[in-house]
């Protein structure tokens, strides 16, 4: 059946082709799988903790309301990366059958009493998930229900699986500004193509191209976004991934590399009942 609904996750699987399919983990709407005709397009960690005491390692963590840790405001008492990740989101159904499409949502009924502490604003955020051929896109609309403004950072932090972690190649990022968080330095993308050669943690800022992944020339997965201005390029490598552990296995490095959409390199002010929306569009060619 196209949409299966079990008790913590949600399942899309193609009509047309029972091998292609998307698996949505309640917790934190965290997608742990899409499949193409059979073949895995994402890297989930062998060590990733599933039953909901932290975030999933892998697949597409979500991101919300504030990317890594604010030092002050609002967010500053939040964890790493905020909570929409860490709440059980509720499946609010089907909305299409071509491109198969389901959605989830979050609001403060959805997020524990310590993040509503730390972060008192009312808001909805509403999660659309559409399986295609060869394509996912995950789009998100913030709302603001409170009677305040508030200011918000979100971002797709999608870990995507590669042949090879010395063959890939990231095109599109050429002249972009970077905070490039390993170096410590700011500085504009000289680089036609980036590749990665030690650990890799760069907030690409207003990437005006499409993204596209290769490896050695071919091409793996293009990106399409709107209203995420921002790209991080994300590979712990080798002992960041020891580092971490439920990063398994400890090589898995070389296999993922994370090209996340986000709006993370400001912050966007929402008014009261104002939305906001974007998206990500990913063809796979793998
Ligand atoms: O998106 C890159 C990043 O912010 C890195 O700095 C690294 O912390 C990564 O996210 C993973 O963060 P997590 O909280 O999931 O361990």
């Amino acid at each position: 059946m196209p949409i299966e609904q079990r008790d913590k996750e949600v399942i899309l699987t193609l009509p047309s082709d029972e091998s292609t399919s998307v698996k949505v983990l309640l917790h934190g709407a965290n997608i742990l799988s899409w499949t193409i005709a059979g073949k895995e397009q994402l890297w989930l960690s062998e060590g990733a903790v599933l039953d909901g005491s932290k975030a999933v390692r892998g697949g597409v963590p979500l991101v919300f309301p504030v990317f890594g840790k604010a030092s002050s405001g609002p967010t500053s008492t939040l964890p790493q990366h905020g909570f929409a990740r860490l709440s059980t989101w509720e499946f609010l159904g089907q909305v299409s059958a071509s491109p198969l499409t389901v959605q989830f949502g979050l609001g403060p009924e959805n997020v524990s009493e310590a993040f509503r502490k730390a972060w008192g604003f009312d808001f909805t955020l509403i999660y659309t998930i559409a399986l295609g051929a060869d394509t996912l896109e995950t789009a998100m609309r913030v709302e603001n229900t409170s009677k305040v403004n508030w200011d918000f950072q979100i971002l797709f932090h999608t870990y995507f699986r590669i042949p090879d972690v010395d063959k890939v190649e990231v095109n599109g990022l050429t002249g972009v500004s970077v905070k490039d968080k390993v170096s410590k330095s700011d500085y504009s993308e000289s680089n036609t193509t980036v590749t990665v050669t030690s650990e890799t943690d760069r907030v690409y800022e207003d990437v005006n191209n499409d993204v596209l992944i290769a490896s050695a020339g071919k091409p793996l997965f293009h990106i399409y976004r709107k209203n995420v201005a921002d790209v991080v390029v994300w590979n712990p490598w080798v002992n960041g991934s020891k580092n971490m552990g439920d990063f398994r296995p400890e090589d898995g490095y070389k296999s993922m590399l994370c090209v996340e959409a986000g709006s993370v390199s400001k912050w966007t002010t929402l008014s009261p009942g104002q939305t906001w929306e974007c998206s990500e569009k990913i063809k796979s060619s793998l």
